[in-house]
């Protein structure tokens, strides 16, 4: 897997590191085979199907997020740059653990989209809007993932990313949400450092305020997919009564059910994403094998 530049939306970091006079140095990974053991598991990709984001700890090692987290607080050029100008960083989106993610969301040559370096001041009271990122979409399935990479640890009381889970085919644009305060099943995780969450574009999501003394940081990296975005996970088990379970019950403990009859169509939405994942057109999770009944292939 190898994250690809395309020279109309960024530069490469070795384009941007000449125009910085070398500020850091780019590292060109060799290109790898990713592992089957380090791809998505099915459970993992139907909890994403479901909910729109899956949450994945221990992933960096502590040494890599402590210098990550050293780059963060020296805040290193702008926001949009530190991918640019943190070696660290891009060496958290090396690891074979990481890479094998990835791919499983978006292929093997994922094209850059954009990346942020989002800081929330200790004693900041604010909490972001309630916004998604997604621009304008036209593809019915097809999708950006955004991987939120945490190098600290970020209790509840540090303000980590408030999301609705299961919004994130509900299109809307920016922060047309931003008006609402809270949402009936909205959650809040506390994160671990070396946990990266990734988000389907279309989540909506908001910062929260952070009582602590510390600053917060998340870093977060978009791609978009080179390719059609199937079976590019480890498919093992994605028609067991497991994963079927996580597709039609759900999985979050004690999770609300924000959409009320709504979920039925939510139910249809998910039943033809999982197929465009899995590449299966039969199988079907809609509420009453709505696919089938209506002879949607
Ligand atoms: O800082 C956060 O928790 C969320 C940041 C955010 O909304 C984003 O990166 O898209
Ligand atoms: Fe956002």
């Amino acid at each position: 897997m190898r994250i690809t530049y395309d020279e109309s939306v960024a530069k490469a970091p070795a384009q941007i590191e000449r125009s910085y006079g070398g500020v850091a140095t780019l590292i060109q990974p060799e290109e790898e085979e990713v592992e089957k053991r380090h791809l998505l598991t099915s459970a993992q990709m139907a909890h994403f199907v479901k909910y729109g984001f899956v949450k994945i700890e221990d992933l960096v090692p502590d040494e890599l997020n402590r210098a990550v987290l050293e780059d963060q607080r020296r805040s290193i050029g702008t926001k949009w740059d530190f991918w640019y100008l943190s070696e660290n960083v891009r060496k958290v989106f090396e690891l074979p653990q990481v890479k094998g993610i990835l791919q499983s969301f978006v292929g093997d040559a994922p094209i850059y989209d954009h990346s942020f370096l989002h800081r929330v001041r200790g004693h900041k009271t604010v909490a972001q809007d309630w916004h998604s990122d997604s621009m304008p979409d036209a593809r019915p399935f097809a999708f950006d993932v955004q991987a939120f990479y945490w190098s600290h640890d970020a209790p509840l009381e540090m303000g980590p990313t408030m999301l609705l889970p299961g919004s994130h085919l509900r299109k809307v644009n920016i922060a047309s949400i931003g008006r609402y305060k809270n949402f009936v099943g909205q959650l809040q995780l506390p994160i671990k450092a070396g946990t990266i969450t990734f988000f389907h574009h279309g989540l909506w999501h908001c910062a929260q305020p952070n009582s602590t003394d510390t600053d917060r940081f998340v870093f977060k990296l978009r791609l978009r997919p080179n390719q059609e975005q199937i079976r590019l996970f480890n498919m093992d088990g994605y028609d067991s009564p497991e994963v079927m379970q996580i597709l039609q019950k759900g999985i979050i403990p004690g999770a609300t059910y924000w959409q009320g009859d709504f979920d039925r169509l939510d139910s249809v939405q998910h039943a033809r994403f999982w197929r465009y994942v899995t590449g299966d057109n039969k199988v079907d999770i809609a509420f009453e094998t709505a696919l089938t009944r209506m002879h949607l292939q």
